[in-house]
């Protein structure tokens, strides 16, 4: 009989490298948000995926950068602590742009603060690249860290090279029986999922400072005997002038906002949704240890 293994990835790098775009792919659901702005995923997220042979559970980070709000180093602060507890590293790059040095910073920090895990490259985003150009790429980061187990370059967002990537990382991880049922593929709550789905719609509707200034917070969620949802959720905003330009005129842009987190919502969990939102003022919520915490981005990762 073949081993069978059980362990977690940290899926860790800068933002919009594509992290929550491979976890979703792999997982087949959209467990985590994504869109085109840095700093989408706030959260640590688990994305598990289950075959014969092993468990093996996505660890999706917050992109690491430089932000001088509370926010910005809790969000660090998570990506960091994830990558402490985790198995193997999956280190992410955006492969269409000229090796930057958040994966030797990276590298070094592990070294420094002992984590010895293997430790996996990932060049995201292939698709969006000159052929010539990838060989050179590849290398580049071979040459940083030789000492890494694979250097795969993938997309995402086609699909391509995951079979190669899940044997690789399955590989090196520990012998241990499953721990998630196997038909659990995250451990978001569906109170948390409707927060993150509101919040995906103000990020892709919203410009300039006002998605970073922006949270969910869902008041109420309650199942009818119907098996229908009722969630009622305030979008946090974090400053007065920004009340007017999420609303929209008569209030178009919220219903905008409401209806496709609905809709995604219900695809996902399977079963109809009501939605009402709010908008609430809340200056500086994003600086703020306390409120922070309240919302469950204090940095801690349980
Ligand atoms: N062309 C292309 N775009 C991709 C690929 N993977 C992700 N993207 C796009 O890159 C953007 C960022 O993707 P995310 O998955 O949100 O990136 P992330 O690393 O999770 O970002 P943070 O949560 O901000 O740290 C989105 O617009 C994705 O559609 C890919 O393989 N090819
Ligand atoms: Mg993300």
């Amino acid at each position: 009989m073949s081993i069978h293994r059980y362990g977690t990835i940290a899926l860790l790098g800068r933002p919009n490298v594509g992290k929550s775009t491979l976890m979703n792919r792999i997982i087949g659901a959209r467990v985590a948000i994504v869109t085109p702005k840095p700093q989408t995923t706030r959260h640590r997220i688990l994305g598990i995926y289950t075959t014969d042979r092993a468990q093996m559970v996505f660890v999706d980070t917050p992109g690491i950068h430089r932000g001088r709000q509370q926010l910005n180093r809790n969000m660090v602060r998570v990506a960091y602590a994830a990558a402490e507890e985790a198995d193997v590293l999956a280190i992410m790059q955006d492969a269409s742009r000229p090796l930057d040095t958040m994966t030797s910073q990276l590298i070094e920090r592990f070294a420094e603060n002992h984590l010895r895990q293997p430790r996996v490259h990932i060049l995201n985003k292939v698709d969006k690249i000159e052929k010539s150009l990838l060989l050179p790429r590849l290398q580049a980061v071979q040459a940083l860290d030789p000492e890494a187990k694979a250097w795969i370059p993938l997309s995402a967002r086609k699909g391509t090279q995951l079979d190669g990537l899940l044997k690789t990382l399955e590989q090196w991880l520990p012998e241990g029986e499953a721990v998630y049922d196997a038909e659990w593929f995250t451990d978001q709550s569906q109170r948390q999922l409707a927060a993150e789905y509101v919040r995906e719609q103000v990020f892709l509707a919203m410009h300039q400072e006002i998605p970073f200034q922006t949270a969910v917070d869902v008041e109420s969620f309650t199942e009818d005997d119907d098996g229908r949802l009722h969630i009622e959720a305030v979008i946090l905003v974090g400053s007065e002038s920004h009340k007017p330009m999420l609303i929209g005129k008569r209030g178009a842009g919220m219903k905008r906002i409401g209806s496709a987190a609905r809709k995604g919502l219900q695809t996902l969990l399977g079963r109809p949704v009501d939605l009402r939102l709010w908008v609430k003022v809340d200056s500086n919520w994003f600086d703020h240890p306390m409120k922070l915490q309240d919302l469950g981005l204090g940095g801690n990762i349980e």
